[in-house]
C-alpha cells in the first residue's frame, strides 16, 4: 500500500509510524485509518520489536477529522457508531494487541480519539509543550476509542470524570503527575528520550513484555486468586524462553543481557 497520510519505517528493530496530516493536526480521515491499519499489520513481519506512534508537525493527533463528519447536503446525519465499529474499535484493538510493545511519542496536542490512542499504547511519553484534551464533550459526544476504559484506570474515576465532562486542556506535566502517561520530557530532549526508550524496548525480552501487558489488562476483571494463576501460567511459559536463559546467564556473568525476543 502506498502511504499518503502516514510515514512508516523500520530501523534497528524500531517501527516508527508517524501520522502525517500536519495541516489538520493529524486528524484521522478514512485514508489514514486504512493506512495505519495496514502498517500495524506489518510491524512484526518487518522485524520490529517496538512500535513508536507519533505525529508530524506541531500536533500528535486531533482525533476524528471533523471535516468528514459534516451532515450531508440532504441534512441526513452520519451513523457515528458505524465509524467506530469499522475504524476506531479495530484500530484500538490492533494497537493493544500488537505483538510488540508500543510507545506513544506525544509530540503535541492529543485530542479526542487522538488522546485515546496515546493512552492505548503501553508507554506514553510527551513533550512538555504537548497537551491532552478529551474533546468529545465539546462536540456533544461520549469519550471513545477506549477513553472510558483507559482514563479512569490511569487517572482514577474523579479525574477521569472531570477531564471527560469538562474537556479541559491537560498539560503534559500534569498528565504525568496524574499517571496518564509514563513521562513528560522537555521539548529539546524529547526526540532523544523517545529514541532511548524505543531502543530500550526493542532490545528487551519481547515475549515477557507482551505477557506483562496482557496480565495487567486481565487484572482489571479478575479476582486475585485467578490473577495469581495467570501469572503462574505466564511465568511457566516464559521460563522456557531463550530470553529467560539469557537473562539469568547475564546476571551470573555480571554483563548486560542480549535478549532476542525468543
Ligand atoms: C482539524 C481537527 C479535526 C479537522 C484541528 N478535524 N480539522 C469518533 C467516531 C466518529 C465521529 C466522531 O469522533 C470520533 C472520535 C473523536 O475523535 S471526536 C473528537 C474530534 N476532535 C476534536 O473535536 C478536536 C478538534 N480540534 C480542536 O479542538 C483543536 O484543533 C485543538 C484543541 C486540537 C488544537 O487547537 P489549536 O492548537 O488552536 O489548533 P487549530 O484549532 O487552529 O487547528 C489547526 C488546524 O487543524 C485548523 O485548520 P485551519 O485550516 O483553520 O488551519 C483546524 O481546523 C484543523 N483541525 N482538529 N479534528
Amino acid at each position: 500500500m502506498n502511504y499518503t497520510t502516514i510515514q512508516y519505517a523500520v530501523q534497528s528493530h524500531v517501527a516508527r509510524l508517524t501520522l502525517n496530516r500536519p495541516e489538520r493536526l493529524n486528524a484521522f480521515n478514512a485514508a489514514m485509518h486504512a493506512e495505519v491499519c495496514d502498517a500495524l499489520a506489518r510491524v512484526a513481519a518487518d522485524g520490529a520489536r517496538v512500535l513508536v506512534l507519533t505525529g508530524a508537525g506541531r500536533g500528535f493527533c486531533a482525533g476524528q477529522d471533523l471535516g468528514e463528519r459534516q451532515p450531508a447536503a440532504d441534512g441526513r446525519r452520519a451513523d457515528l457508531g458505524d465509524s467506530i465499529e469499522r475504524h476506531y474499535k479495530p484500530l484500538v484493538l490492533a494497537l493493544r494487541g500488537l505483538p510488540v510493545p508500543t510507545i506513544a511519542a506525544v509530540n503535541g496536542v492529543a485530542a479526542g480519539a487522538g488522546a485515546s490512542l496515546a493512552l492505548a499504547c503501553d508507554l506514553a511519553v510527551a513533550a512538555r509543550s504537548a497537551a491532552f484534551i478529551q474533546a468529545f464533550s465539546r462536540i456533544g459526544l461520549v469519550p471513545d476509542s477506549g477513553a472510558t476504559w483507559f482514563l479512569p484506570r490511569l487517572a482514577g474515576p474523579a479525574r477521569a470524570a472531570g477531564l471527560a465532562m469538562l474537556g479541559e486542556r491537560l498539560d503534559a506535566a500534569t498528565a504525568a503527575d496524574w499517571g496518564l502517561i509514563w513521562r513528560c520530557v522537555d521539548d529539546a530532549e524529547f526526540p532523544a528520550a523517545v529514541d532511548r526508550l524505543a531502543a530500550d524496548l526493542a532490545s528487551g525480552p519481547t515475549r515477557a513484555l507482551l505477557r506483562t501487558r496482557e496480565a495487567m489488562d486481565a487484572a482489571w476483571s479478575r479476582p486475585l486468586a485467578s490473577q495469581l494463576d495467570l501469572e503462574r501460567d505466564f511465568q511457566r511459559e516464559l521460563g522456557y524462553t531463550d530470553d529467560y536463559a539469557e537473562g539469568v546467564a547475564a546476571f551470573a556473568a555480571r554483563r548486560a543481557p542480549r535478549f532476542t525476543g525468543r
